[in-house]
């Protein structure tokens, strides 16, 4: 698996999380790790998806549009905030992004602060869960000492011991991790079989789940990953109570029927119908698969999913890699289906290369940028860029495209890595929706303990 930092002997099966058999016994596993309960909080259940089994649900009833800025009414000092400044915030959730109601009494307001930045920071401490308390044996006491101190880890909140967001919710990363999407052979063809599924998606851990479609009930769907030149069948189920057709975004198909666009080279596929494609992948790179059949609706519902074809020869040398996909539909401004916080942090260590595939399953354009970090491009819709690749920090990826963006990491931090149309990652309860993290920690055995913790 990928995150494996020895990746480079490895191949990479998976997206983007180191194999859970990956051997983490020579870790240093900070003591806090067991101490505070890391390995409590959401159990992650096996069978290829993840249950958020122990997500509170804290359901907000969430009003439709967005107002900006912070709540400016002030409670008095040691008071609660008037009835219409609780209103006010209420009604200023963002319709996509995290919930509006903060469980954090607004009695403790700090000289100066309103009530957006007690849910800023909220957002925060679920986004970093257990994590927390773990980082003072990864960053070392100066750096954690401001880091808790930014937190407000002395108040001991609740989410100190709880996993982070991430972790509670299914997310593609883990599900490949613990359970990737193995072919059959036959013959010499990979046999890929999928059902097409209604589902409950929770964008993240504690709004109330959406109404939405999956590949193998997730959304994004299994990554699909075979080597240049295999012959592919990719087998359909489709338990919709709709018609669906898929296609595979990307792929020079030598017989056009294959395309997967109903009325134009198949009919679509019925209810109860299963639907047999079958190509040559020819060509390598970031691919995509998805929903080609009233496919606004369907792949804005969550039936899209990550299609990798490795090259034969001159493969990227990579220490990690991750998969993002974009989307603004259904479940509003998501990578991998989720909102910030139930983000995934791009994580690796200092002295590693990661790669980030970005790919755009949205109907609008997103900037990615990276804080602190260069990204350099290095394929574009799965095309190698050779002597074309460029440095950037922030990167537009457009409705269908595919970029690979290699990160050289040099230094420690914790790095904001976001869309930058900042309504689709800020509102006035804080930062939600396409934010999240590039957290590069100082040695390879801090990323193990990592995520052997939050897949234990
Ligand atoms: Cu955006």
């Amino acid at each position: 698996m990928s995150l494996d930092s020895q990746g480079a002997s490895h191949p990479t099966a998976g997206a983007s999380i180191p194999s859970p058999s990956h051997d983490a016994r020579q870790a240093q596993i900070p003591t806090d790790f067991s101490r505070r309960g890391f390995l409590r909080g959401a159990a992650l259940a096996g069978g290829g998806i993840m249950a958020a089994t122990l997500a509170a649900c804290a359901p907000s009833a969430a009003p439709p549009g967005w107002t900006y800025g912070p709540v400016l009414s002030q409670p008095p000092a040691g008071g609660s905030p008037a009835p219409s400044a609780a209103a006010s915030a209420a009604a200023s959730a963002p319709a996509s992004g995290s919930p509006a109601t903060s469980a954090v009494p607004s009695a403790n307001i700090p000289a100066g602060w309103t009530q957006h930045d007690i849910d800023a920071r909220q957002v925060v401490r679920r986004y970093i869960g257990n994590l927390a308390p773990a980082l003072k044996g990864i960053y070392g006491d100066a750096a954690f000492a401001k880091l808790a101190d930014i937190l407000g880890a002395g108040e001991n909140y609740p989410e100190l011991s709880q996993k982070p967001a991430f972790a509670q919710v299914p997310n593609l990363f883990l599900t490949d991790a613990v359970s990737p999407l193995k072919p059959e052979l036959d013959g010499g063809v990979k046999v890929f079989r999928l059902t097409i599924d209604k589902i409950s998606q929770k964008i993240d851990e504690m709004k109330p789940p959406v109404a939405a479609l999956g590949y193998n009930k997730q959304w994004p769907g299994p990554t699909i990953r075979v080597t240049e030149g295999d012959r592919v069948r990719a087998i359909f189920t489709n338990n919709l109570d709709e018609t669906t057709g898929v296609h595979f975004h990307g792929v020079e198909f030598e017989d056009f029927f294959q395309d997967g666009v109903p009325f134009v080279t198949q009919k679509p596929f019925a209810p109860g119908e299963t639907y047999t494609y079958e190509f040559t992948a020819s060509r390598p790179g970031s691919l995509m698969y998805h929903s080609h059949h009233n496919a606004t609706d369907q792949v804005g519902r969550g039936l899209l999913g990550p299609f990798i074809v490795d090259p034969k020869v001159d493969k990227v040398k990579a220490d990690r890699e991750y998969t993002w996909i974009s989307n603004d539909v259904l479940g509003g401004f998501t990578i991998n289906g989720h909102g910030f916080p139930a983000t995934v942090p791009v994580l690796g260590a200092v002295g590693e290369k990661v790669l980030v595939r970005f790919m755009n399953e949205g109907v609008m354009m997103h900037p990615w940028h990276s804080h602190g970090y260069r990204m350099r491009i290095v394929a574009r819709d799965g095309y190698p860029l050779g002597g074309a690749a460029f440095d950037c920090d922030t990167l537009g990826v457009n409705p269908g495209e595919r970029y690979d963006a290699l990160i050289t990491l040099d230094r420690p931090g914790v790095w904001a890595f976001h869309c930058h149309i900042l309504p689709h990652v800020e509102g006035s309860s804080g930062m939600f929706g396409m934010v999240t993290t590039l957290l590069v920690v100082p040695k390879k055995e801090h990323v193990d303990a990592i995520v052997k913790a939050v897949l234990a």
